[in-house]
């Protein structure tokens, strides 16, 4: 259940922290006042319901107070009358208008009682008094009320059948398919207990790029076992699907959706699902996309595809999460534009069970992007949003990036489409347009790396997401306020200089790797510099298509005089972004193409402004690896090291981005470095030599 400290190979290394038990490590109380007050109510738990979450509930309370305590405390079923005991209280009827989920903490004749409608909302209750516990916060006037902004909360794996991980920087899948159904492995319950304390209540298992093996009545059986697990927690089973199954697998003539046998096909596919896993969540669909199958392989749009499986979920709770990922090979189009194009006509024609997941910009998870313009211009039609947690487009696992900015940035973006205030998160949250099937999805950082994320830092991310779906009103410093307490230490002091440095690594990265709003300077492995590739088997598969870098400047015009993709935003929006002069520096070039001459807020010509990010973001992670330093003497001495080198690693690479960025530029600008700036040791040769070397095999 909860890890062990694994020393790598050396029986004589000290006692390390491996990372394993994430923010679920319940070290000791120290402050001894805290401990006394705590230790009055907690005599018994008293549970009469006999459900499988409570009981989940009930084991996390006792380790956890056994662990903070030092506390063993029994569980009884006749609470009745006795004080000084933790209590779970499910009342169906309580607070009726709220939802199922929500919970409350309170003091209440004598004891802490836990009160919800769910035995779902008693285990999020649990987890958040044992946070309250974690965090040393008092219990005088204990009240934690809340409840989910979001119905479906849930990671998206992109994990595949061979172990792989699509864009996974952490180890290999935690799905072990070649072992199970008949093997379990424990870390798929503490991978539940993860998820739950932050709320999650969803996770689809496999890539959305799906294998059909999936559909196997072998594989639904696999699939089985983790559910059976997770069920434990509140986390329903998704998966996702190839479009062309029923060819592929079912060996029919045609996936076509509006074919009767096809249809027959998905039904009965779904009642076989069902049979194994009663409580499935449902599908999540990646079609015509990058080469993925689709209803369009047939002459049928997304929502007849979409609508097909909704049909077959029909008797059952599940639903259809349809990706709206998707951009044509058109050399004169605009990418920007193409998820909107083929979406918004076709809103109010999707069946109520589907849901359509939108990516958080308009491209594909940029370090820096406008929100999508399909939030709020598909007012028929439940939108969820999909978050990337793992760190594809921002230095996999050795860059230190805290991504609840990135998250709260998008959530908190004013799509005025119904005038002010219609933010994103009103969009997702169903209250603007009144859905109430909403969604927030992330893609998981986990795999199996013994911390999880690899990256002990990028943790705060799986649980940024997590926090946020679950309430976006968060702030990013108050999740990371609790993350660094729950996980890496409670010195204020050491905690204050761990938020400086996570902060700003949003920020930091954004300088040296695509600041004023430029976008994908890599094609590959989305990880190398290569802002001059210019090579693919389409046009927005190379990076030039992105910057638009010439002699005479760079960015990207989608204004009226370019691709006009601004047009797909309401007019305030548009107002914010389509003179070069007001348009916030962020966002610059992503919207104009800007002369290197011209001159910018900051007194700086493009050119010089571009320089400088470059070179104060670079030069930004020794600041960073100065802070994390400052906080060593509070910090595990393994998760000390294994941070600090890795902010190492960082630094080499940021100067590596600079260098690239800076001599490539320079090749069209023709501008000298900027005053105050060192050159590059290196040539643009060179720099370029050491990307091939790296992208070879
Ligand atoms: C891109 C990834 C690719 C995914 C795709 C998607 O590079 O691996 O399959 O997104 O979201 O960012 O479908």
């Amino acid at each position: 259940m909860i890890g062990s400290k694994l020393i790598a190979a050396d029986p004589l290394a000290s006692e390390g922290d491996d990372g394993y038990r994430l923010w679920l490590k319940y070290e000791a109380v120290t402050n001894a006042p805290v401990k006394t007050e705590y230790l009055r109510y907690t005599t018994f738990i008293g549970r009469s319901d006999k459900g499988e979450i409570t009981q989940s509930a009930s084991r996390e309370l006792q380790m956890g107070l056994k662990n903070l305590l030092g506390k063993t405390v029994q569980e009884t079923s006749s609470s009745a009358g006795r004080s000084g005991g933790i209590l779970f209280r499910i009342e169906p009827g309580a607070a009726a208008a709220q939802p199922a989920e929500g919970y409350q903490v309170q003091l209440s004749g004598g004891n802490i009682v836990i009160v919800s409608r769910s035995e779902q909302g008693i285990l999020y209750g649990t987890f958040a008094l044992l946070r309250h516990l974690q965090m040393q916060r008092p219990i005088k006037n204990l009240s934690i009320a809340s409840t989910p902004k979001v119905r479906y909360r849930m990671l998206n794996h992109w994990d595949n059948p061979d172990g792989t991980i699509e864009r996974g920087y952490a180890g290999a899948s935690l799905w072990k398919w070649y072992e199970l159904p008949e093997r379990v492995d424990p870390r798929y319950e503490d991978y539940a207990r993860a998820n739950a304390s932050l709320g999650i209540n969803g996770t689809v298992l496999n890539n959305v790029n799906a294998s059909a093996r999936f559909m196997s009545q072998e594989y639904i059986e696999k699939v089985a076992a983790i559910a059976n697990v997770l069920r434990k927690y509140g986390i329903k089973t998704y998966l996702s699907v190839y479009f062309a199954a029923p060819k592929t697998l079912g060996g029919l003539a045609t996936s076509d959706p509006l074919d009767p046998q096809v249809r027959a096909w998905w039904k009965e596919k779904v009642a076989q699902i069902y049979k194994e896993i009663p409580d499935f969540g449902g599908f999540l669909v990646k079609a015509n996309s990058e080469g993925e199958p689709g209803p369009q392989d047939y002459g049928r749009t997304h929502a007849d595809g979409a609508n097909m499986l909704a049909e077959a979920f029909k008797a059952y709770d599940g639903i259809v999460v349809w990706r709206a990922f998707v951009y044509k090979a058109d050399p004169n189009a605009d990418r920007f534009k193409a998820a909107y194009e083929e979406f918004v006509p076709l809103d109010g024609k999707f069946d109520p069970k589907v849901i359509v997941q939108v990516k958080n910009g308009p491209i594909d998870f940029q370090p820096r992007e406008p929100f999508s313009p399909l939030f709020g211009n598909m007012p028929k039609t439940p939108l969820g949003i999909e978050f990337q947690i793992t760190q594809e487009y921002l230095g996999f696992a050795t860059h230190a990036v805290y991504e609840a900015p990135i998250f709260k940035e998008c959530l908190d973006s004013d799509t005025y489409v119904n005038g002010e205030g219609s933010t994103v998160a009103k969009v997702v949250d169903g209250s603007l347009h009144c859905y109430t099937r909403t969604l927030m999805a992330g893609v998981a950082n986990t795999g199996n790396s013994q911390n999880w994320t690899g990256h002990p830092l990028a943790q705060a991310n799986w649980y940024a997401f997590g926090r946020l779906s679950w309430d976006h009103e968060l702030s990013s410093e108050q999740i990371l306020q609790e993350w660094v307490a729950l996980t890496l230490t409670r010195s204020e002091k050491a905690s204050g200089h761990i938020a400086a440095l996570m902060l700003r690594s949003r920020e930091i990265y954004v300088n040296y790797n695509t600041p004023l709003g430029l976008s994908r300077p890599w094609m590959g492995v989305h990880f190398a510099p290569e802002p001059w590739q210019n090579k693919g088997s389409r046009p927005d598969w190379t990076a030039i298509y992105y910057h638009r870098a010439d002699s005479s400047g760079i960015g990207f015009d989608r204004t009226a005089s370019g691709s006009n993709a601004l047009a797909q935003y309401k007019p305030q929006v548009q107002q914010q972004w389509n003179n070069p002069d007001r348009t916030p520096l962020p966002y610059l070039l992503w919207f104009h193409h800007v002369r290197w001459d011209q001159k910018l807020s900051t007194g700086r010509s493009l050119w010089q402004e571009l320089c400088t990010r470059f070179y104060t973001g670079a030069d930004s992670v020794l600041w960073m690896q100065q802070q994390w330093d400052l906080a060593k003497t509070s910090l595990d001495p393994m998760v000390f090291t294994d941070v600090a080198e890795r902010l190492k690693v960082q630094r080499r690479e940021a100067i590596w981005w600079r260098d690239a960025w800076v001599l490539y530029l320079q090749s069209l600008a023709r501008q000298p470095i900027p005053a105050g700036f060192e050159p590059p040791k290196r040539t643009l040769e060179e720099v370029k030599q050491s990307v091939h070397v790296y992208l070879i095999r």
